[in-house]
């Protein structure tokens, strides 16, 4: 273990089997060390955040993800699904603070026809023009390219033409195909989502990644699931920022404890350690809770995300953090974990 730590200090990379020893045997303090150091050799002590606003547009889903407490089944009366004009209308609500962008992301309700996306896009651009769209994960990619009959390259071309500037890293989960058939078999396998992320980073269009973790899945899991975003972003450097996702045990059917604070900031070190070519790493206050993300600030996170206003999906399960944060509130809490906060937009060009 110790020359795995020596090529890490020397900035090397290192295989899945090294840091699978590193997780089972390193203890946090010094995976942490090892993470902060990496962060900070890259960023000294800037901590980024973003001005955004999240927006889900339904809650119906034809899927039924085993994890999920967000999502109502087809046909319930109790989901949402709002129109282009409500949805432009949440948007107005804030239109006096100065948003840099806006999240969208939904169930995948067989109401809704192809165009809705389309100009849902463009209505939410036509009210905040100079904010950035990130839009649809892979998942809501693929759902629409089936209900079209086009292909992903398509969904993706009419998306753009519509104002997306690029895709939220939601719909990986994990990759590992045996989890996927437990946790979420409707879904479409880790392959499709890595196929049209390689898609959209080769027609210029950045995205985000994720893994959701916490719940069934082991150490190998992770670094496997990790391994094949490394090797997609060697390929097209496309992705901008890692999101790991702590699973929020609450109203949903899956079976699964949910994790702790040692286990999250050790994920956040092997997060900046293994996964070391995507530039940068959330710590998600929305579902971590904030007192841990400023810890993952040291343990190898650059950026706080943001004021968010309002998160649905990990407080539909549970999640006991504030749903949203004033970017006073934001910045207070970036310099008391120590880091001098500073302003991004999507692309982390600083403002
Ligand atoms: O894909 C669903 C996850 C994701 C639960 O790209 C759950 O900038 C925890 O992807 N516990 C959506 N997670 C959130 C997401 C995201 C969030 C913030 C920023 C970005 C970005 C992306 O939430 C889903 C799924 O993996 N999820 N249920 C749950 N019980
Ligand atoms: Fe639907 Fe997404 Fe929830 Fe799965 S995680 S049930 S695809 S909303």
């Amino acid at each position: 273990m110790q020359n795995t730590i020596d090529t890490l200090k020397e900035g090397g990379r290192i295989s899945l089997e090294e840091a699978l020893e590193l997780a089972e045997k390193c203890d946090v303090h010094t995976l942490g060390e090892l993470g902060g150091l990496a962060r900070k050799a890259r960023y000294g002590n800037t901590a980024y955040y973003v001005y955004n606003q999240h927006m889900n547009y339904t809650d119906i889903c034809a899927n039924a993800c085993r994890f999920c407490a967000f999502s109502k089944r087809v046909g319930d009366e109790t989901g949402f699904t709002f129109t282009v004009e409500q949805a432009q209308a949440k948007i107005r609500e804030r239109a006096h603070e100065p948003i840099r962008e806006v999240h969208i992301v939904g169930g995948l309700n067989p109401a809704l026809p192809y165009e809705y996306y389309l100009e849902l896009i463009a209505g939410v651009k036509a009210e905040r023009p100079e904010a950035t769209v990130k839009a649809f994960t892979a998942v809501e990619v693929a759902y629409l390219a089936e209900l079209k009959g086009i292909s992903y390259q398509q969904v993706l071309q009419d998306m753009r033409d519509a104002g997306l500037g690029a895709l939220p890293g939601g719909g990986a989960e994990v990759f590992s195909p045996a989890l996927r058939e437990k946790l979420c078999p409707e879904k479409v396998p880790g392959s499709v989502w890595l196929e049209i992320h390689e898609l959209a980073h080769t027609m210029g269009i950045k995205t985000n990644c994720t893994l959701l973790f916490g719940h069934i899945e082991t150490w190998r899991d992770r670094l496997e699931h990790m391994a094949a975003l490394r090797d997609l972003q060697d390929r097209t450097n496309g992705f901008i920022c890692f999101i790991p996702l702590q699973y929020q045990p609450g109203n949903n059917p899956l079976e699964a404890q949910g994790t702790d604070g040692v286990d999250y900031l050790k994920m956040i070190a092997l997060s900046r350690l293994f996964l070391d070519n995507v530039p940068h790493l959330k710590a998600y206050w929305a579902f971590s809770g904030v007192k841990p993300a400023q810890l993952a600030l040291h343990a190898g996170a650059d950026d706080f995300d943001g004021t968010l206003v309002e998160e649905k999906v990990g407080h539909a399960a549970g999640a006991s953090s504030p749903k949203g944060m004033t970017v006073t509130k934001l910045r207070e809490t970036i310099k008391q974990s120590g880091f001098t906060p500073v302003e991004r937009d999507t692309f982390f060009n600083e403002i």
